[in-house]
């Protein structure tokens, strides 16, 4: 028999604990589960986790790839690296930031750490970011603004002690199916309740205890409003804000009218009562990617965080909790050099850049001066600054926005793609190196509540594949050499990024392999061997022993990583939407997550064409046009498939209905859908999966300006019917 391998989920970032084992005779995973010895999820695991692990559905790389022309054909490994190292080469020669680097929030901590070195230390270039910028930037920015630390203050241990949960922006009954069973456990309790604000009666709302909808963006407008009624109802904390914050007045100075800012956020001022008072039993307050994927995405977070300032909802049992996303977003925000150095290390002080450059043997003058334009700005230096692009575990051409514009772009680059499947970026590479994946390769992960734990290998590498630490390393060699070491190996590189942490706000120089061995996962802070974080914001929190329970704060003993010591309230106000409906494109596009599929679908292809959802109003709406002839064609016959017969394309659903096709159109591009009516969308919207290569050509590059994350979740649409071509196509592909 194989061996039960004990390791870590790395399909989101809850981080439960799995056993692998592979088959007696090939490679793979047969056996994949829920491991009851692990700490963080004691033997739970959810259906997506365990089948997209076990049972991918993509088509794996086996052999590395480079371009001959319109081609990619099979080739050695050698000639790979030596194609890509020359690529890469080329370009180092104009200096550092003509090469740009994409990672990942899907690598484990060793290889996000090697490739954040070689792409700031090695290259020393500023063109570096990662897909998690796609998603937890704005949060990040916001925690950084608040407490002058880059850590969700509460735990899971939190969970069981909060009275209200709302969340807000987010479906985790979707996207985070273990903790949502926890939340929903604690939400059921006596005085227990679970509120949720979405513009859409999502799966997380359906079993809510009240769903308070709102207009796609009205995020910050009803957050204000909140707060506004909190301080018109005397919900102030007033202890906890004048001894541990700094800001409230000035705020309290400048908030809206209640009424007029629920008004344009389009909430009942009903919904916002109901919210001010839930605030003040002890709350934990979750949010999502409604809230970050937006050009006010750090405001909203932070007008978020405020919520929980001024309510004194930073106790145990209650706190504002960013739901990451991948598996190690978490850890990327640590070690990956990204915007911070290695343990949240500034990225601009002078001390710090020194301690880097000292530890990594490389010039102080060699690393950028700034954290860079984050993903679209880079797509954007293409053929400008940027000649090449090394892409590891990301999907960009499908998962950025108005992705027509990326895939143009990349064309032009050189281009080294290291993924486990051929991804859509895959075809635009010039050499691909083919990554070993979890089950496969060995590590660690860090979970959204900042534990840390161990990714195994449990089954053997295919000969074609290779471990994304070892690529990095390979290609360092070439290009900067003496960069690692030797061969850079899991573990050394674990204890060389642990060790670069110690004595930061995100200390975990506590941590080491035989620990993990031992207790399996540990949480950070941990700056000593036997000791792991707890509450990281009041004394005595952080030197907690593993052992012993969270102390409760006393209203002294707080103390925030800002320079006053004290949290800080924001004070940012609404940016309008980049892209309002008008009469052209009457309808907000908002894309977002399915349970049983995951982001741009390489493990999980996404059925043709992807399917919009509308409200049952707009659907109406929309066939009485369809009525009319479209196309100029006389029946109207829009809907049909173009087969002989006319009839419609059954799309195999229960009721046995036809389904509709039609075109969604935004000002970048148009993609074919078939439509679903359904009561849970608000008119006025249409809603798509993300997990479809399509969708993003339809997306707008517009970003945050402090964090540099896209506003995904609203872009101006209409409905057309579908032409011909387009029915003839999905008609073939579904025969
Ligand atoms: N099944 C599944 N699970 C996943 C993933 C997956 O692809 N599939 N991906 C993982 C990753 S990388 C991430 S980042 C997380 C994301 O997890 P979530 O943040 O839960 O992700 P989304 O589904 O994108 O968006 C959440 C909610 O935001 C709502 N929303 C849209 N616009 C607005 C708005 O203007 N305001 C408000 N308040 N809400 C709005 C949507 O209706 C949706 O219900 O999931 C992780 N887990
Ligand atoms: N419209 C719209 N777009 C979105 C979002 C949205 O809500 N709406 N959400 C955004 C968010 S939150 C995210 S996180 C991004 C994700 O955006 P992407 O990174 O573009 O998409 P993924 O599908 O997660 O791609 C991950 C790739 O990593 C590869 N991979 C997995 N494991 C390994 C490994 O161990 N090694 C290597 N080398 N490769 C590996 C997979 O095969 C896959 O090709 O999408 C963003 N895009
Ligand atoms: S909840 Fe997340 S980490 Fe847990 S099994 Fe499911 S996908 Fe994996
Ligand atoms: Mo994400």
């Amino acid at each position: 028999m194989t061996e039960l391998v004990p390791t870590t989920c790395m399909r989101c970032a809850v981080g439960c604990g799995h056993v692998q084992q592979a088959p007696e005779r090939e490679y793979g995973l047969e056996t994949v589960r829920g491991d009851p010895g692990h700490p963080v999820n004691q033997g739970l695991a959810c259906q997506r986790g365990v089948s997209e692990t076990a049972h991918p559905d993509g088509e794996w790389l086996t052999r590395p790839l480079e371009r001959k022309g319109d081609d990619l054909v099979p080739t050695t490994w050698e000639s790979a690296l030596q194609r890509a190292s020359e690529g890469l080469g080329t370009a180092l020669e104009d200096g550092g930031d003509s090469v740009a680097v994409l990672g990942s929030g899907q690598q484990t901590n060793e290889a996000a750490y090697a490739l954040g070195k070689l792409a700031r230390g090695g290259f020393g270039t500023r063109y570096y970011d990662a897909n998690t910028t796609l998603c937890m930037a704005s949060a990040v920015t916001a925690y950084y603004d608040a407490f002058g630390s880059d850590a969700p203050p509460p735990t899971y241990d939190d969970i069981p002690d909060a009275e209200t949960h709302v969340v807000w922006g987010a479906n985790p009954a979707a996207a985070h199916p273990v903790m949502f069973r926890w939340i929903r456990q604690s939400a059921a309790g006596d005085d227990s309740e679970l509120l949720v604000v979405d513009p859409v009666h999502s799966e997380t709302a359906a079993v809510a205890d009240h769903h308070v909808p709102l207009e796609p963006g009205g995020d910050l407008a009803l957050a204000r409003a909140v707060l506004a009624r909190v301080v018109e109802t005397d919900r102030i904390d007033e202890a906890f804000v004048d001894d541990a914050t700094i800001g409230f007045d000035d705020l309290r100075a400048e908030l809206p009218d209640a009424a007029d800012a629920a008004e344009m956020a389009g909430v009942s001022m009903s919904d916002v009562d109901r919210l001010a008072a839930a605030l003040a039993d002890p709350t934990l307050l979750y949010w999502g990617m409604g809230i970050n994927q937006s050009v006010n995405g750090t405001a909203a977070a932070g007008a978020l965080i405020d919520l929980c300032l001024a309510t004194g909802n930073l106790r145990p049992g209650s706190g504002p909790f960013s739901l990451t996303g991948q598996a190690n977003s978490m850890g990327t925000r640590v070690c990956s050099s990204k915007g911070s150095w290695p343990g949240h290390r500034p990225f601009a002080d002078p001390d710090h850049r020194r301690d880097v450059a000292e530890a990594w043997g490389v010039p102080v003058s060699r690393l950028p001066d700034d954290p860079g334009p984050g993903p679209v700005g880079i797509v954007d230096a293409i053929g400008d600054d940027v000649d090449a692009v090394y892409a590891v575990a990301t999907n960009p051409v499908a998962g950025m926005p108005d992705a027509t514009r990326v895939r143009e772009n990349l064309e032009e680059a050189f281009l080294v793609v290291q993924d486990a499947f051929r991804s859509e970026t895959v075809e635009y590479a010039d050499v691909v190196l083919p990554a070993a994946t979890w089950g496969e390769s060995e590590g660690t992960t860090t979970n959204m509540e900042r534990t840390v734990s161990r990714v195994r290998a449990a089954t053997e590498m295919p000969s074609g594949v290779r471990p994304d630490l070892t690529l990095i390393g390979q290609l360092a060699d070439r290009l900067v050499p003496d960069l690692f070491d030797d061969r850079p190996e899991p573990e050394a590189i674990f204890d060389e990024f642990a060790a670069l942490t110690a004595g930061t706000p995100a200390d975990l120089s506590g941590i080491s392999y035989d620990r993990l061995e031992a207790e399996r996962a540990v949480r950070w802070p941990a700056p000593e061997p036997d000791v792991a974080g707890g509450y990281r914001y009041y004394e005595g929190d952080e030197a907690d022993d593993a052992a012993a329970s969270t102390p409760e704060p006393t209203d002294e003993s707080w103390s925030f990583y800002t320079r006053s010591g004290r949290a800080r309230f924001s004070s940012g106000t609404a940016r309008p939407l980049p892209e309002p409906t008008d009469e052209s494109y009457p309808f907000t596009l908002t894309t977002a997550r399915r349970p049983d599929a995951y982001n741009t679908g390489v493990r999980t292809r996404e059925d043709e064409p992807p399917t919009a959802r509308i409200s049952p109003a707009t659907a109406a709406a929309f066939a009485d046009d369809l009525e009319a002839p479209a196309d100029g064609r006389e029946d109207g016959a829009a809907v049909a498939d173009g087969r002989e017969n006319g009839a419609a394309v059954a799309d195999g659903r229960e009721d046995g209905a036809a389904a509709q096709y039609a075109r969604v159109v935004s000002r970048r591009a148009s993609v074919t859908v078939s439509v679903e009516p359904d009561a849970a969308i608000p008119d006025g919207v249409v809603w798509l999966p993300i997990h479809h290569p399509d969708v993003n050509d339809l997306t707008l590059p517009d970003v945050d300006p402090r964090s540099n994350e896209p506003n995904f979740k609203q872009c101006a649409v209409r409905l057309e019917p579908p032409q011909e071509r387009d029915v003839r196509a999905v008609a073939e592909a579904s025969v």
